[in-house]
């Protein structure tokens, strides 16, 4: 899936700002004229959750409306329009002037309907109903009733509309999309690009790489929709952490002797690659620092706001950060074009969290969690940044699970047969799927949910099962989560738990563990920072304190702590 661009060919507009509003509480719809428009709405900004924009009905998860009227832009002869959203949770319908135009279930990736035919030049009027409730047959499900709302995960289930939403033009015989593979022989890099149109006669595709003193052209007939080309780079300037190169990559259809479409993508030539017990980026072994994170903020919620984006990687950097998982959803597109540009290594997580396998649910599930990873890897699958898929984080126990994962594991080995692919493990939980998955990631809590207070004897029943793991699998092992909370500001001697400093001795010492075991690949704490989860009696405030930074990404002792580690500062 193409990111819309602008250029002589293909143009977009940006629909973020304040659109119309209203909650539908008894889910009656919002009266008998809605199709031109309905009344008694508020405003509300776009994109951002709706839950935290007004002084109530904060925990109102739908169904709810959104509307806006817009101009046709541009004129539309030989293009294709689009409307494209970036992330809206959970259930969307969207109707334009009237008309149904589709349905998308999943909260965290891109969908799109064409609507060449529907947009009229003037007034037309956008209408999208969403619905956050929770439920079991949603991916991620409800659960517990402890919480509120109650959820099966442990974050809140902000709703609404969430990234930016595109209007878009690309031409009718434009490119469709572009599939980038990179290999790498000694100091020569390879990319094997696939270039899909539609059925094109008597037109050429022309490639251009640039960058770091190369220029390289190809030009070629299209025989087929999916036309394949393979540029050698010579001397090539590979990406990683500590040199994110990108070379420009532009592609031209040419038509008659004339430019009929243009697309440009950043590349990054690296290879990823698991070898015994080791992760290879390059060919050489890596070690991920990092976290496990959320896309969250005080009022927009899991809004896409660009500066907290630049904030977020401006404190990984200071910290020493390599890499960060985006747990437990796929994060903006944004994010992940900076992952490219600023060299951090991103393990990829579509939005399945708290799976359950029950009976009557198992099916809906496999085929969400199907949607969901080919949704992500067609979203994400030219980023270098990406080093890995994860299946899912912290599924249930269940007899079911190995051969749920093993359909999915195969699924994503179809769609992309470069980057490792891992699952999350709760602990308590016997994986099944770590038979088949390449790499494997635990979160763990010995000294909190489990020896409370206690981590000495947290550390020793860590490191036994860590090698106990790896005695059965012989696989390289992530740490993908530890933690402990912390309220700021929160001291103790000796530390006590909920103390800063019980936090930063905890990860400490469990980072200690994690650097005397070889086959450990990495270590990613829990969290970056502190979050908004439901309401529930180990969660004061509705917040998770295991942050390393505050909500509003002030430092504790922890990240003091952890630049000192990672980076050798004070
Ligand atoms: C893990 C989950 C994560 C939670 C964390 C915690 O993967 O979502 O927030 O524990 O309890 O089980 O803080």
């Amino acid at each position: 899936m193409l990111y819309p661009q602008r250029n002589k060919f293909r143009h977009y507009i940006d629909l973020s700002g304040f659109w119309d509003f209203r909650f539908d509480p008894d889910d009656k719809g919002v009266g008998e004229n809605w199709r031109s428009g309905f009344n008694n709405s508020c405003p509300i900004a776009v994109p951002a959750s709706w839950n935290d924009q007004f002084a109530d009905d904060r925990d109102f998860l739908g169904p709810a409306w959104y509307q806006i009227k817009f101009k046709k832009p541009w004129d539309g002869e030989n293009r294709k329009t689009l409307i494209r959203f970036g992330s809206v949770n959970y259930l969307s319908d969207v109707w334009l002037n009237g008309e149904l135009i589709g349905r998308h279930e999943g909260g965290h990736l891109p969908f799109e309907f064409d609507i060449s035919n529907k947009i009229v030049s003037e007034d037309n009027l956008l209408v999208v109903r969403v619905d956050g409730r929770l439920s079991n047959l949603h991916v991620p499900p409800s659960g517990r009733p402890m919480n509120n709302p109650p959820t099966n995960f442990d974050f809140y289930p902000f709703c609404g509309i969430h990234r930016p939403v595109l209007l878009y033009v690309i031409p009718n015989e434009g490119i469709r999309d572009i599939t980038v593979i990179t290999s790498i022989e000694d100091t020569t890099g390879f990319l094997d690009v696939s270039i899909e149109t539609p059925n094109l006669s008597k037109a050429s595709l022309s490639l251009s790489l640039k960058g770091y003193g190369t220029e390289l052209m190809n030009t070629s007939n299209i025989e087929e929709n999916v036309q394949k080309v393979t540029l050698e780079v010579k001397n090539a300037k590979f990406w990683n952490p500590e040199s994110p190169n990108l070379y420009d990559l532009t592609i031209n259809i040419v038509k008659e002797d004339s430019i009929i479409d243009y697309y440009s993508l950043k590349v990054g030539i690296r290879t990823i690659e698991v070898i015994g017990d080791k992760l290879l980026l390059n060919g050489d072994p890596i070690y991920l620092t990092g976290f496990g994170r959320h896309e969250d903020f005080p009022i927009t919620g899991r809004g896409y706001v660009p500066a907290i984006i630049i904030k977020d990687y401006s404190l990984m950097k200071w910290i020493g950060a390599n890499s960060f998982r985006t747990s437990h959803y796929p994060y903006s597109e944004q994010m992940m074009d900076l992952a490219d540009r600023l060299g951090f290594l991103v393990i990829d997580e579509i939005p399945a969290v708290g799976l359950t396998f029950s009976k009557d649910v198992i099916d809906r599930q496999l085929d969400l969690c199907n949607q969901y990873i080919e949704e992500l890897i067609t979203r994400d699958k030219n980023h270098p940044s990406v080093i890995m898929w994860s299946l899912a984080n912290e599924p249930h126990n269940s007899l079911k699970s190995g051969e749920f994962f093993k359909a999915l594991y195969d699924k994503a080995r179809n769609l992309d047969s470069t980057r490792p692919i891992t699952i999350v493990n709760m602990m308590g939980v016997k994986e099944k799927a770590f038979k088949f998955c390449d790499v494997l990631c635990i979160n763990r809590y010995y000294g909190w949910y489990l020896q409370p207070g206690s981590i000495d004897e947290a550390c020793e029943v860590l490191s036994k099962e860590m090698d106990k793991l790896y005695e059965q699998h012989r696989k390289p092992i992530i740490l993908s989560e530890f933690g402990a909370g912390s309220i700021p500001g929160w001291h103790a001697q000796p530390p006590e738990m909920f103390s800063e400093e019980f936090q930063a001795e905890f990860i400490e010492k469990y980072i200690d563990v994690c650097r005397n075991k070889p086959y450990v690949i990495g270590e990613h704490v829990w969290n970056l920072c502190d979050f908004k989860t439901s309401q529930g009696i180990t969660r004061m405030g509705g917040m998770n304190y295991k942050g390393v930074f505050t909500r509003d990404r002030r430092p504790k002792m922890a990240a003091h702590l952890l630049r000192k580690l990672w980076k050798g500062k004070n």
